[in-house]
């Protein structure tokens, strides 16, 4: 089964595209896993808009555990199965707390083995703070792991913000050669591209 990967910095707003993008593919409960490196693996079946609720948030790394859940797309006559696993917020700097610097080291290395990467930028800080300000020195290590993989895309979130179209046109400059989809976790603007991407390496 392929494994898509989300990952981006703190608060760009991982979980919550995740959960708005299994509501997108029909479903109305996920059965969770949550892994965590020190903790192990406890699993919860718990209804998205519950989940919503719980999961995502302003508090910068809320998401500590890599959360999974498997999805279904389109396939030929009939359908085929994916994980979809959200992750913590990776930083440039190096954490003071150990277990947030153990749970960024965890997303690395789960990074590196999955077969898709959702890359997750904030268009609406672009837009306001400017792209050196916007977009960290991991986004840009990112992407350029991103580069070797043939399944990495970006998605620019929190396109139904004031002026967050011009930080699309921003990224969009600033990365090229790679694929850049204007969304919003919120709205689900921009899902239909992102589910035709995801049946392309399922
Ligand atoms: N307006 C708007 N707000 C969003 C969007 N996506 C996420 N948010 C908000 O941004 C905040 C952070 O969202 P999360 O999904 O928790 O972000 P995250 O990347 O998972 O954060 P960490 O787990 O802390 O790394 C929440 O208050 C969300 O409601 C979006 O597309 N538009
Ligand atoms: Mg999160």
């Amino acid at each position: 089964m392929r494994r898509m990967i989300v990952v981006g910095r703190p608060n760009v707003g991982k979980t919550l595209f995740c959960l708005s993008f299994a509501e997108f593919l029909g479903m109305q409960s996920v059965n969770m896993n949550f892994v965590s490196c020190d903790r192990g693996c406890t699993s919860r079946t718990i209804s998205l808009s519950e989940a919503k609720t719980l999961l995502a948030g302003q508090r910068e790394h809320q998401t500590l555990d890599l959360q999974s859940m498997i999805l279904t797309l389109p396939w030929g006559k009939g359908r085929k199965q994916f994980e979809l696993i959200d992750t913590t917020g990776l930083a440039d700097s190096i954490d003071f707390e150990p277990h947030i610097r153990k749970a960024m080291a965890h997303t690395l290395q789960c990074m590196r083995q999955a077969d898709v990467i959702f890359h997750i930028l904030d268009c609406s800080q672009v837009a306001r703070l400017g792209f050196l300000k916007g977009i960290g020195e991991i986004d840009c290590q990112i992407a350029e792991f991103g580069q070797l993989k043939k399944g990495y895309v970006i998605l620019a979130n929190k396109i139904d913000l004031p002026y967050a179209a011009e930080g699309l046109e921003r990224i969009i400059m600033e990365f090229p050669g790679h694929k850049v989809i204007g969304i919003s976790a919120l709205t689900k603007s921009g899902f239909k591209e992102v589910k035709e991407i995801a049946r392309k390496f399922v």
